[in-house]
């Protein structure tokens, strides 16, 4: 069979994502693999059966990344593709699943074919990816391309106080393979889009060309607990107050700063978070977001400022703690510009993308040309349950992998 006839089967593709997304599937109907849980072990044991079900050569590097390696006729540098299968609490089945499972299903579709590559094709499963769990995010790739040494990586303390190495070794997969195992000759991820822009477009397939930056930081604030009926305002040092007082001013240097500036207070505690009681102490977490550096610098900056101001005007103390910062990435242009012809060879409307969010490619763009496949996401929606990628743009993302991937392997 020639290969521009190719194409996966979607069905097929589809149902492995239902199959993977029952591990850790919550009531609302999303998915909840925290990085280094028994779900993610429950998950990775099943990519892996996958992967030597098709004689892929499974193997585990030390911080868990694990990659599935199809021999091409000669024994050089292979060409990767792959994502994460962890999952934010509040996930859906597509993120980082689907490139996982695609790039399978690109290995079942050549072999179905008999067609071999000349160059090697890997499937890489990235360990925390999202961060959610253990900071900073993209850390297995991170740690892949040598951006994070690995005792570093395995003292990270997750939110719920567990050491990365020791939950590593607890789930079985802290691997022995050298690190980086491929030094890819190319890498191509297939991923959501995770935002609103091709799916408000009608436009199939992203050949991303960028990636913005990012800086997540962890603010400690103390103040003093009190009584809320008898304490005068002047006299309150309100822990509660200068966390929502961060939020607030969130959304204005956002707005400030115009541009691609997101800013995001996601995750916030309060103690003692009784309704009668001053808050002595506050935790809250900043996600500044750029694709230009010096203005995610300077956002950084006046964030830096108003801190200072608050703790001085509230008679508090607040310290900052940096969880992940990374430069803005661009990826590289001839492999966008093959992922667009491939996607116009196959019929499909496609348009050059920004990511929004992070993503192993970001990583792995250090090691070797690299760049990404967006399909739509409805109404852009993701870190949610209700993520939902149409199963035709599925497909399409996915074909347009295949293709793109046994070009740069020729
Ligand atoms: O945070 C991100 O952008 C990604 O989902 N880890
Ligand atoms: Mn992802
Ligand atoms: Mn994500």
């Amino acid at each position: 069979m020639k290969a521009e006839s190719l194409r996966i089967d979607g069905d097929r593709l589809v149902a492995r994502l239902a199959e993977l997304a029952a591990i850790g599937a919550t009531d609302e109907g999303g998915c909840c693999r925290l990085a280094l849980t028994d779900e993610d072990r429950a998950g990775r044991d099943l990519v892996c059966r996958w992967m030597r079900e098709l004689g892929l050569e499974v193997r585990v590097d030390p911080i868990g990344n694990l990659f599935g390696c199809r021999a091409g006729t000669e024994d050089t540098a292979p060409v990767m593709t792959g994502s994460h299968i962890d999952t934010v609490r509040t996930g859906g089945r597509y993120d980082g699943c689907l490139g996982v499972l695609a790039g399978i299903e690109v290995v079942r579709t050549l072999d179905a074919a008999g067609l071999r590559t000349r160059r090697p094709l890997v499937v890489g499963v990235f360990t925390n990816e999202e961060g959610a769990r253990f900071a900073p995010d993209m850390l297995g790739s991170l740690v892949y391309v040598g951006g994070l040494p690995l005792e570093e990586a395995y003292a990270r303390t997750g939110i719920d106080g567990k050491r990365l190495g020791d939950e590593l070794l607890r789930i079985g997969y802290r691997g022995d393979a050298p690190m980086p195992l491929y030094r890819p000759h190319a890498h191509v991820e297939l991923h959501i889009e995770q935002g609103p822009v091709l799916d408000a477009e009608g436009i199939t397939i992203g050949a991303v060309e960028n990636l913005q930056g990012i800086s997540w930081q962890e603010v400690s604030i103390a103040g003093e607990s009190n009584h809320a009926g008898t304490t005068p305002m002047r006299l309150r040092h309100d822990a509660g107050y200068c966390a929502a007082a961060i939020g607030a001013f969130l959304r204005s240097l956002a707005r400030e700063l115009g541009g691609s500036q997101v800013c995001t207070m996601g995750a916030m505690t309060l103690h003692p978070n009784l309704i009668n009681v001053i808050a002595s102490r506050a935790n809250v977490t900043v996600d500044l977001r750029n694709t230009d550096e010096a203005a995610l610098q300077e956002a950084e900056r006046r964030l830096a400022a108003f801190l200072c101001s608050l703790a001085r005007d509230e008679g508090v103390t607040i310290e900052t703690r940096r969880l992940a910062r990374f430069e803005p990435v661009s990826f590289d242009a001839g492999v966008a510009a093959l992922i667009t012809r491939v996607a116009a060879r196959l019929g499909h409307t496609c348009r050059p993308m920004t990511s929004g969010a992070g993503h192993d490619a970001q990583m792995l763009a250090r090691l070797c040309p690299t760049a990404m496949v967006f399909v739509p996401s409805v109404k852009g929606i993701s870190h949610n349950p209700a993520e939902h990628t149409a199963p035709e743009h599925l497909a399409a993302g996915a074909d347009v992998l295949l293709h793109t991937l046994v070009e740069l392997a020729a």
